[in-house]
């Protein structure tokens, strides 16, 4: 099958990626969601509308939720804030960590938990309780961050054992502070492709293996989202040139970096390749792939 028939098959690829999993993700994600008070949804800030699931609203209903940007660190500061911004004015708690970096991970998700629960908190005290404890549970599609926050508040790598499918166990806890408790299983749920632009995006940061869309069009994607919007940064990492034009660019960045195979041809496997880890290990500094003034909203 050639490049672009694979990319007309996109839809296909994914319908068949996921055939039993969705009904059983959202089964149990549903009943889970009955023991908490509320959801924290992890979105990368990276791409904060191409990183939600698109069932998500259904699932958790009414139930309070925050959202947290994570992967501050790889995403552009101002276009995070205006995420934040809009995500508010939609009447969405919403805060932006890095999750590896920032210290006070804990603190923050504690306290945003408690600004959301507020109501209800002080309606219960008003009543006489006199300890609250707010329960919440972590969803996100694979890669978000889910395990990294609950290890980053549980300070121990409880969150990794939870993974196995199949198998049933009481439910274990992990204290975020005295007043907010977080359920040590996260939810996952599967991103919503719902066109080619968000595989895309999932591709570039890493939420999606490389083999659901064919290389040659994720790299062009991403060269061209470049030359448009970050020059500069391909000037910096790659010491070339760059023109409008994606395949010289992606020609020169082979050529600069050394991506030559015997018969002295570009070797296109190598260098979309490398591309594509230098894109996910920040290497040319931070990217917000959406932006808050796009059409796509
Ligand atoms: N730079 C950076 N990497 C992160 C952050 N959060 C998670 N990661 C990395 O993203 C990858 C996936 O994280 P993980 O917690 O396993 O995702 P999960 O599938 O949602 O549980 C791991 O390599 C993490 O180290 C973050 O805020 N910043
Ligand atoms: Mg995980």
């Amino acid at each position: 099958m050639n490049n672009l028939d694979k990319t007309k098959n996109f839809d296909k690829t994914i319908i068949n990626w996921y055939p039993g999993h969705m009904t059983k993700a959202k089964r149990e994600m549903s009943e889970k969601i009955k023991l908490v008070d509320m959801v924290i949804e992890i979105r990368d800030a990276r791409i904060p509308l191409s990183s939600i699931n698109p069932l998500l609203d259904e699932i958790i209903g009414s139930k309070p939720r925050l959202i947290v940007l994570s992967k501050a660190d790889k995403a552009e500061n101002e276009e995070t804030k205006k995420w934040i911004s809009y995500f508010k004015s939609q009447g969405h708690e919403t805060v932006a960590l890095n999750l590896i970096g920032d210290r006070n991970v804990a603190s923050t998700i504690s306290n945003c938990c408690l600004t959301i629960m507020k109501d209800k908190i002080d309606r219960l005290k008003a009543r006489g309780l006199k300890r609250v404890e707010i329960k919440a549970m972590v969803v996100g599609i694979p890669n978000v961050g889910k395990s990294t926050l609950i290890n980053s508040v549980s300070k121990r790598k409880i969150a990794k054992t939870a993974d196995k499918p199949g198998i049933t166990r009481a439910l274990t806890w992990i204290k975020v502070s005295n007043e907010v408790a977080l359920l040590d299983t996260p939810g996952v749920l599967w991103p919503k492709f719902e066109d080619l632009k968000v595989g895309f995006m999932l591709a570039v940061t890493g939420a999606i293996r490389d083999d659901v869309l064919p290389m040659q069009s994720i790299i062009e994607f991403a060269i061209g989202f470049l030359i448009k919007n970050h020059k500069e940064k391909l000037v910096k990492r790659y010491e070339i040139e760059v023109s409008e034009d994606i395949f010289e660019t992606i020609n020169k960045i082979a050529i600069s970096r050394g991506c030559i195979q015997q018969d002295e041809t570009i070797d296109y496997k190598r260098v979309y390749a490398l591309i594509l880890k230098d894109i996910r290990d920040n290497q040319l500094g931070p990217i917000s792939w959406e932006k808050t003034d796009e059409d796509s909203k």
